[in-house]
């Protein structure tokens, strides 16, 4: 294991005069928001591709079957090796999914109507892809094959949470800090939203996720039902994930053979999207109004989406499609609709859209990427297309929904002079010296294991200022909180690096509307950029508080050989002495 004795930061290897290489066209970044230091492709030497003969849009978008947990009652969920056809031209691939299916089933739920699951390990002994034993909490003495479910997003309190120690096998051996009570226990005491479930297991989720671990879950309140919005068939879930398989259809995990650690790559990016577990899928719709639950539940990917017009088979005729009605963020509705023609996902971020197919008769859509990867100015490989849109279903009734132009009576506006304390939280990639291979990516500089040092009081209200020294944008999640997004603003890289003061270069941009007032839990933090957040640490109401109760969550970057990587830091929340 690398010690930082032995690697130098990023930044340092950046010559003085080092300029900044041309940035790529981003609608929501300042341009001065962005500085590059260092480089930022990765090189893994030659990476395993798909089958090339994989065709795009064969194969119907699936909908992952419905679960309803009833009060009162604990659900089971049953983790277990699957076999599953991901493409029409593949073999079944060999996979880990919840009770049978990949992705999961998807809970739907009640704000109000506590709910219980039992995670359930039948993984048996040996995991589908390579350990890689030299990374913190994977050492060769814990068993290969540990899991614990976090329901991201959702506000619980620390034993129902996936604390990453937490995890558990299938025989019944369970991880150092035993948070795990079964069935956890899900309050479900938060506003409508939509959000989805995952493997959070110490040093080794990346590999629990990327094998069919995670599936969506939504959260639905009298606001929402008071909504004049597309409901049922015509609400669609949508998790993206991007895969790179073997002709027999196994999945591909790549090693870095000149890395650090053995198994370990920096960042996961695959040359193939699947959506709901199917290889670029198609959705037939009706020419009517569509409401589009959006996870990207890619390991690493930042998407960048358009919908462009297309013929049957997918080839671009030119024409822009449908705008993006954008009325929902992480953990719930907007004030109002933004809308766009463009939407930048990072990993586990949600967006709740609406898109209007009214008379788009017989035409044909495809949802395109062109996020670089690492982004924003990386050059690895980038799937452009994610999924075809087919209007040629007849309108079945007529469509009387509005996109509403009041949604969330209760936006999420923090008062910045409220804040009993500012927080200043670099972000830090470690590189080989010889040559800059990154080694780990880090939380002001601290490991997993080293002493808390966020330890936010019950009830205050605080504001984070994440700085980026890296060269990447890194998606930054907390648990337990949403957060509201107060600003961003450029720092000189150059004088941070060498002095470690904290120099601003522009003056503070405001939150994107897609962000302003937005409830987020998730949020994208640029290079170069201090991203200012404010949130309030409430735990679930209800709760019976402890005097003197240190209350233990984590917060992490959501790139997952990120924070299986030492980015990730636990924080606590204080209950006041008695
Ligand atoms: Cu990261």
């Amino acid at each position: 294991m690398a010690t930082r004795r032995d690697v130098l930061k990023l930044g340092a290897m950046a010559g003085t005069g080092m300029i900044a290489p041309a940035l790529p066209q981003l609608k929501r970044v300042p341009p001065n928001a962005v500085q590059y230091h260092g480089h930022v492709t990765h090189h893994l030497g030659v990476q395993p591709q798909s089958p090339p003969t994989l065709a795009q849009f064969v194969d119907p978008l699936p909908i992952p079957p419905v679960i309803r947990p009833r009060p009162g009652s604990v659900t089971d969920i049953s983790m277990s090796p699957i076999t599953q056809k991901l493409h029409r031209d593949l073999p079944p691939t060999p996979l880990w999914g919840c009770n049978g299916v990949y992705p999961g089933p998807t809970f739907e739920t009640t704000r109000g109507t506590p709910i219980q699951v039992n995670w359930k390990n039948n993984l048996g002994a040996t995991h589908l892809l390579p350990v890689d034993t030299t990374i913190h909490g994977a050492e060769s003495d814990k068993p290969a094959v540990r899991v614990v479910m976090h329901a991201h997003g959702l506000k619980v309190l620390p034993e129902s949470d996936g604390y990453p120690e937490a995890w558990f096998t299938s025989d019944g051996r369970t991880g150092p800090v035993l948070f795990n009570q079964n069935p956890y226990e899900y309050p479900i005491d938060q506003q409508a939203m939509g959000s989805w479930y995952h493997d959070h297991t110490l040093g080794i989720l990346r590999l629990n996720i990327h094998a069919g671990l995670a599936g969506m879950y939504f959260i639905r309140d009298t606001v929402e039902n008071s909504l004049n919005i597309p409901k049922g068939k015509f609400e669609v879930p949508l998790m993206f994930q991007d895969r790179i398989f073997n002709p027999d259809g196994s999945l591909v995990y790549p090693v870095a053979t000149d890395g650090t650690h053995q198994f370990w790559i920096p960042e996961f990016f695959g040359d193939t999207m699947l959506v709901n577990g199917k290889v670029w899928p198609f959705l037939d719709v009706e020419p009517r109004r569509y409401r589009l639950r959006m996870v990207n539940a890619c390991n690493a990917r930042f998407l960048r989406m358009t919908l462009v017009e297309t013929d049957e088979n997918g080839n671009r005729m030119g024409m822009a499609g449908p705008l993006f009605h954008v009325i929902g963020s992480d953990g719930g509705f907007l004030p109002g609709p933004v809308t766009s023609n463009e939407l930048l996902q990072a990993p586990a971020e949600r967006f709740d859209v609406i898109v209007d197919f009214t008379g788009k008769d017989g035409k044909f859509f495809v949802l395109k990427n062109d996020g670089p990867a690492p982004f924003p100015g990386g050059g690895e490989v980038v799937p452009t297309e994610v999924m075809m849109f087919r209007v040629v279903r007849p309108l079945s009734s007529p469509d009387t929904t509005t996109i509403p132009g009041q949604l969330n009576p209760a936006p999420l506006n923090l008062d910045p002079t409220s804040a009993v304390k500012s927080r200043d939280l670099t972000l830090n990639e470690l590189d080989r010296a010889s040559d800059g291979f990154p080694i780990m990516a880090l939380l002001d500089n601290k490991n997993w294991d080293d002493p808390v040092s966020e330890d936010p009081e019950l009830g205050s209200t605080e504001i984070w200022n994440i700085i980026n020294t890296t060269g990447d944008a890194h998606p930054i999640h907390i648990h337990l909180v949403h957060f509201q997004v107060l600003s961003r603003q450029a720092f000189n890289t150059n004088v941070f690096d060498k002095q470690g003061k904290l120099v601003l270069t522009g003056l503070p941009q405001a939150a994107p509307p897609e962000e302003q007032f937005a409830y987020k839990d998730t949020v994208k933090a640029f290079p170069g950029t201090v991203t200012r957040l404010i949130m309030k640490f409430d735990l679930p109401s209800g709760t019976q508080i402890i005097p003197g109760h240190r209350y233990t969550y984590v917060w992490h970057c959501h790139i997952l050989e990120h924070e299986d990587n030492e980015m990730m830091r636990p924080f606590v929340v204080v209950a006041p002495e008695g």
